[in-house]
């Protein structure tokens, strides 16, 4: 077997044979349901700020399209993150072949079309994110929950720019303006947990910060994820049910356990 994936042969079901902690009591996503999500009132308002920040790197990974983040400054704090600042590192999506389903954590149940991960790290304790990646407390991910309707303008620019990523391993430098604070929403009501990274090496380093309130995108832009491929230029398409399209690049919810969601309602 070549590597994790998302087909029946190397999907999320055969992750812990190969990252062990892929088969923790930390994991993630989680399916939220609502009605055990304790309202914090020690919780308050996540504050992003970003400012001048560009992208310098677009790449297809095989298992989604990434954004790295170059330059400019940025800032997360508040909500479940005490005292510490988090800075932006990169942003992707995870998005499914149809609308029915492609989020990774859901709600009650209900799946949304896509959901894209704004991946931050502890400036203040750590001094990589490879470090922090690693580490318990290490990184903040804001999840947003994509539904269909208006085209998102921010989202243009990125999708615009796949047709030169089409394949794995494929990437593109850039100098891409993007404003990150587009991508959230009007509301900021969340739900908030420990949890993991919904790839290998699954760590479990990540606070989620999951927005209650979806944003939208087209179903085009969503289509434009879809025809992105999780093959090398080189190889030959795989032969397995999804037959090379890079589509279902979600993990299902994983088990609770002993933690506990709790919400921020704003
Ligand atoms: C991912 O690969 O999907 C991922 C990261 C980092 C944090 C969260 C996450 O790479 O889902
Ligand atoms: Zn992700």
């Amino acid at each position: 077997m070549v590597g994790w994936g998302y087909a029946k042969a190397n999907g999320p079901s055969t992750w812990p044979a190969m990252f062990p902690v892929a088969g923790g009591s930390k994991q993630s996503p989680i399916d939220i349901k609502r009605r055990g999500c304790p309202e914090d009132p020690r919780l308050n308002k996540i504050r992003a700020a970003y400012a001048d920040i560009m992208i310098s790197e677009l790449s297809n990974s095989g298992a989604s399209w990434k954004a790295q983040i170059g330059s400019g400054r940025s800032s997360l704090r508040g909500g479940p993150l005490g005292d510490d600042e988090y800075v932006l590192e990169q942003f992707h999506p995870h998005w499914g072949k149809t609308n029915e389903r492609g989020s990774e954590h859901t709600v009650d149940g209900t799946c949304y079309p896509a959901e894209l991960h704004l991946v931050h790290w502890n400036k203040s304790k750590f001094s990589s994110f490879a470090q922090a990646a690693a580490s318990e407390g290490g990184l903040a991910v804001l999840g947003m929950f994509l539904t269909i309707g208006q085209e998102h303008p921010e989202m243009s620019k990125i999708c615009n720019l796949l047709p030169f990523i089409s394949h794995k391993g494929q990437a593109i430098t850039v100098t891409n303006p993007v404003r990150p604070e587009t991508f959230l929403p009007k509301n900021g009501s969340y739900y908030t947990y420990s949890g993991s990274l919904t790839t290998p090496p699954c760590y479990e380093s990540v606070t989620w910060i999951v927005f209650e309130q979806p944003i939208q995108v087209s179903e085009a832009q969503l289509d434009a994820f879809r025809r992105l491929k999780s093959y090398h230029p080189c190889e030959d398409c795989p032969q397995d049910e999804l037959q090379g399209a890079l589509v279902e690049n979600y993990r299902p919810p994983c088990p609770l356990c002993d933690r506990v969601v709790r919400k921020y309602s704003d």
